[in-house]
């Protein structure tokens, strides 16, 4: 089974959970992840069986996790295809569905709920090392709880899976509090550059090449920044470009409802979803930051006349 490339805590925990319950089954089970295992994640139990690449082809069975599509498992989309059969198991239920056989719920906060059912439903054991893999999908696709993904049942399973034996400070602590050093330096950096517009509903900033070189930080490293620039009161939409070698820009966009930031994004070549996208943009910076500012003011006034119906105003800045 299959992980996607830019792994995350989803698609490893749940990869790992249903990897684990499988082999307890007497399968044998191979563990793909084209991208490896970041740090911050190689204390899942089970980790240590993943690997990049296989050259097997021989597989009754090909299951792609939180993938979206099947060209996001990467270098092993060739595997998966060769199987008897594949699986597709989602909570993003895209225009990229694949498989024979496909366990999509949009109202799964993460994978890893559905792979919680599915045990349940295999009526095999939760021990405290597939609780912990799902624990951590949980925690880490819904923000640690604070997203609008989260429904009483999201809490009735984390709780089942405390109860398992799986420890949230525990998972905290190795997934959120194990930051790279250039990673926090970057981080200041990028909070150094901050500007916004003169309504504070638009704040942007950047990281140049000069940036990466003073503090040591690759652009893995930015992850997570974007967000962090737009929890600042008063910002429904935040901007994060970073330079490139070449000179041009990759850019984040995070937004609030109603904002679209995919539209934005793709605007420039770009695209994601409502909430948050990326695109890359030319130089120079000042020119870069001059048309994104202006299409997300753009789309603003926009999205604001008439007001979505049922969509709560933004909260004033204050
Ligand atoms: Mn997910």
């Amino acid at each position: 089974m299959a992980a996607h490339i830019n792994p995350d805590g989803d698609t490893l925990g749940s990869m790992l959970a249903l990897g684990l319950a499988l082999t307890a089954l007497g399968k044998d089970v191979t563990l793909l992840s084209a991208d490896g295992v970041p740090p911050i994640y190689s204390f899942l139990p089970g980790a240590v069986r993943i690997v990049a690449r296989t050259e097997r082809r021989d597989f009754d069975l090909a299951i792609g996790l939180d993938a979206g599509d099947l060209a996001r498992v990467g270098v092993s989309a060739d595997a998966l295809q060769a199987a008897a059969r594949l699986i597709d198991i989602d909570h993003h239920v895209t225009a990229g569905q694949f498989g024979d056989v496909r366990l999509l719920d949009s109202a799964a906060s993460a994978t890893a709920e559905i792979i919680y059912d599915l045990l349940v439903a295999l009526d095999a054991p939760m021990t405290a090392d597939i609780a912990t893999n799902l624990l951590t999908g949980v925690i880490t696709d819904t923000g640690s709880f604070r997203y609008r993904s989260v429904t009483p049942r999201t809490l009735l399973i984390a709780a089942d899976l405390v109860q398992a034996g799986a420890v949230p400070d525990v998972i905290a602590e190795r997934v959120f509090d194990n930051k790279p050093f250039a990673a926090q330096k970057i981080l200041g950096r990028a909070l150094e550059n901050m500007r916004r517009t003169e309504d504070g509903r638009v704040v942007w900033t950047y990281v140049s090449q000069a940036d990466f070189a003073v503090t040591g930080a690759t652009d893995v490293l930015t992850e997570g920044i974007v967000s962090d620039i737009r929890g600042v009161r008063g910002a429904d939409m935040a901007l994060f470009l970073r330079e490139t070698p070449s000179g041009r820009f990759r850019v984040s966009l995070r937004s609030r409802e109603p904002f679209d930031v995919s539209r934005i994004a793709a605007a420039f070549g770009g695209g994601g979803h409502r909430l948050a996208a990326g695109c890359t943009i030319d130089g120079p910076l000042a020119s870069a930051e001059v048309r994104l500012v202006d299409a997300a003011v753009r789309h603003m006034d926009e999205a604001d006349l008439p007001p979505a119906e049922g969509v709560a105003p933004p909260l004033a800045a204050a």
